[in-house]
């Protein structure tokens, strides 16, 4: 931070209230905007955090529709979870409010109202897919059609995900509606436009020249949006939910979700201050005051939103503050998977919350310390469950119970007094020094990963110092040099309490609670007189528990049962081949055979190699690629289906003499058919 900011504006990201919140979004916004926070607020500093949902757009539309419910249904019941999920996160929210408050459609209609006055628009009249059946204009993704190269009927507006291929509504054979299948016509439609190729020019110096301290992966994707050249962007939309545009003959239009939801940041701020004056003081010294810095943290598919439309609406609007940092992280995969709403592959908050309960701290530890800061990061429960047990538990857990136990074994849980400090104790107690330094310039530059583990680091110093003073046995031979070695050890267990507080807040206030300590504040970080002597502490508990094993396995098995589940839903039978005669059929002779042996063919992940009765009186061999499927035991004494008469073909240097016939599963797995009834080796089949 160059510049001296007098107070501090952070917004996160404010999602769609069309599901719940899964753990990539806590990984990739909301718990390094908390730990921020937090840190900020320990600091002393003037701070406020905003939040809230985001209940426009087409997504919440389409949810309501397939559930036939009202869209205020679907935003009233995801606006709560979310809520509730984020506070049980300790996401410290000073406001989480929604898009579809009174104060935000005042507050976004009068924006939109002051560009259009002043001329800030441009408007121009387009072609449009219209539904004359619902008397709606569709989105891209409510758009279906033929595609225009693979020729697959069910294309949508923006892309083919037969071929691929991205397309525009316009290019596909006969649009129909997505969800009912209606023919659609084109119909001309007025719009809106910011037209951010006039901006380009004060961008291009605003964030290129003068923000290149941004994350590189935020600096670079406005980079590259910003070298592609900007062109007008329209900011309504022909749309039945949302913020209706406050122009005579507009009707039936609305804001686009992008325009209101960011000045949705705006309008909860003033909700807040709004609320409680004394504590917040006006709305407008948050938003318009040049000695605020304003940061929001977001996901990397909301940059452009943030660094390049809404400073051009806000450059536009003339009264506001630019953001001075927008950190965003990249993406949270899952096990190895892409994490997915619609296809329900995530662990959702709101699970989690049940399924471990009161163990918030630890998969907020996991997102920090796996956090995708730099680039595309993996979540698997079996990290999760190691970072628990080998960090949690086994350092800063095992650490802090030592030395409360020892106080109380020894001083009956009252700090000794300090005797003299030796060269070792000097050492240990300077690294907690260097700690607050460090932390603060990784948590002012967003390396909210590489802070945590500085914090740890600390919890790693204190496990030493205690396994190498080795108090338990000191104590027969010098019981005075015990005394210090106990109160050093509770100094860095208040210590860890502060600097664990942005990261693991519900740990940090346990943790505070057993060693009763009452003032808590950044300053102290690094302070060795933190606990004074003679101080009763009350009885200590564990820090953290270990994770069991099988609570792994059934989070892993929930995750897999999922993609089961999807890979059933999408399966459809390949098409029925064209119609033969009868003659055709009777030309294959297909068979009972008896597996007599079995096995591996040498050399070949694939292959099995069967040794069949066919009723011949003479061994038949047959080569299968069903390897991966089957123990080659499993097999014998079973009787397969095959084809008798096809010609022999030569494998891996052996021959195989016909093919036995097995079923292909939807997700590929084969499936050797067999009788339902003991039949014998050489039967025909037909
Ligand atoms: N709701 C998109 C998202 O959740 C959008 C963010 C709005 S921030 C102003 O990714
Ligand atoms: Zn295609």
């Amino acid at each position: 931070m160059e510049k001296n900011f007098k107070r501090i504006t952070v917004t996160s990201a404010l999602p769609y209230a069309n599901g719940p919140v899964h753990i990539g979004h806590l990984a990739g916004v909301y718990v390094p905007a908390d730990i921020y926070v937090r840190y900020l607020r320990l600091k002393g500093r003037d701070v406020i955090f905003i939040g809230g949902s985001d209940e426009h757009g087409v997504p919440v539309t389409i949810r309501a529709r397939k559930e036939g419910v009202t869209v205020q249904e679907v935003v009233d019941r995801y606006h709560y979870l979310i809520k509730d999920s984020f506070e049980k996160f300790g996401i410290s929210f000073d406001i989480y409010s929604r898009t579809t408050s009174k104060t935000h459609h005042k507050l976004a209609s009068d924006f939109f109202r002051k560009l259009y006055d002043e001329g800030k628009f441009v408007e121009q009249v387009t072609e449009q897919f219209y539904d004359e059946e619902t008397n709606r204009f569709l989105t891209d993704r409510n758009i279906r059609g033929e595609c225009p190269r693979c020729h697959n009927h069910e294309a949508y507006g923006d892309q083919c995900e037969k071929c691929g291929a991205t397309l525009s509504p316009e290019e596909l054979i006969n649009p129909f509606n997505a969800e009912t299948g209606h023919p659609l016509v084109k119909r001309a439609t007025k719009h809106w436009y910011l037209p951010l190729d006039q901006y380009q020019p004060w961008l291009d110096k605003w964030i290129l020249e003068e923000h290149k301290e941004w994350r590189p992966n935020v600096y670079g994707q406005c980079k590259s949006w910003l070298d592609g050249g900007l062109r007008p962007r329209a900011v309504t939309r022909d749309l039945d939910w949302g913020i209706p545009v406050p122009i005579e003959g507009a009707e039936g239009k609305v804001l686009y979700v992008w325009f209101d939801a960011p000045i949705g940041y705006i309008s909860n701020t003033k909700e807040l201050c709004e609320g409680n004056p004394e504590k917040y003081g006006n709305w407008e010294t948050w938003w318009k005051d040049p000695e605020t810095r304003l940061v929001h943290f977001i996901g990397k598919d909301n940059i452009v939103f943030h660094c390049i439309v809404f400073p051009s609406m806000l450059k536009a609007h003339g009264d506001y503050i630019l953001p001075d940092n927008v950190p965003s992280n990249e993406f949270l995969n899952l096990e190895g998977n892409k994490i997915s709403t619609s296809k329900n592959y995530a662990v959702w908050l709101n699970e989690y919350l049940v399924e471990l309960p009161n163990r918030q701290d630890e998969l907020r530890y996991v997102l920090t310390a796996n956090a995708p800061e730099t680039k595309d990061n993996d979540f698997t429960w079996a990290d999760y469950q190691a970072r628990c047990n080998n960090e949690l538990v086994a350092v800063y857990g095992n650490f802090i119970n030592r030395a409360l136990q020892l106080t109380q074994k020894y001083y009956e849980g009252i700090v000794p007094p300090c005797g003299e400090v030796n060269d070792y104790d000097r050492e240990t107690l300077s690294e907690f020094k260097n700690v607050k330094e460090n932390l603060e310039s990784l948590l002012e530059n967003f390396k909210f990963r590489e802070a945590q583990k500085e914090a740890m680091n600390l919890a790693r110093i204190g496990n030493k110092y205690i396994a190498d003073c080795e108090p338990w046995k000191v104590i027969k031979t010098d019981p005075e040099r015990v005394k210090t070695i106990i109160y050093n050890s509770l100094q860095l267990t208040a210590n860890l309490a502060i600097a664990f507080e942005p990261f693991l807040p519900f740990s940090s206030e346990r943790l505070r609670k057993m060693i009763d300590m009452e003032s808590f504040s950044w300053e102290q970080l690094g302070s060795t007189d933190l606990l004074p002597a003679g101080k009763q502490l009350p009885k200590p508990e564990l820090l953290f528990t270990k994770i069991e094993d099988n609570v792994i396995a059934a989070q892993v098995k929930k995750l897999e049962d999922t993609i089961k589940a999807n890979e059933a839903a999408e399966y459809k039978a390949a098409p029925i081949k064209d119609i033969i005669p009868f003659e055709d059929f009777e030309k294959m002779d297909i068979r009972v055979g008896l597996v007599k042996d079995c096995e591996k063919v040498k050399k070949s992940k694939k292959l099995l190699k069967f040794t069949l009765d066919d009723g011949s009186g003479e061994d038949r061999t047959i080569l299968s690629g069903i390897a991966q499927w089957y123990e080659p035991e499993r097999l014998i004494g079973k009787r397969v289906l095959f084809i008798a008469n096809l010609a022999p073909r030569k494998m891996m240097g052996e021959e195989s003499c016909g093919m036995i016939l097995s079923a292909v599963n939807y997700n590929g797995d084969l499936s050797v058919t067999t009788t339902l009834d003991d039949v014998k080796g050489g039967s025909q089949v037909g």
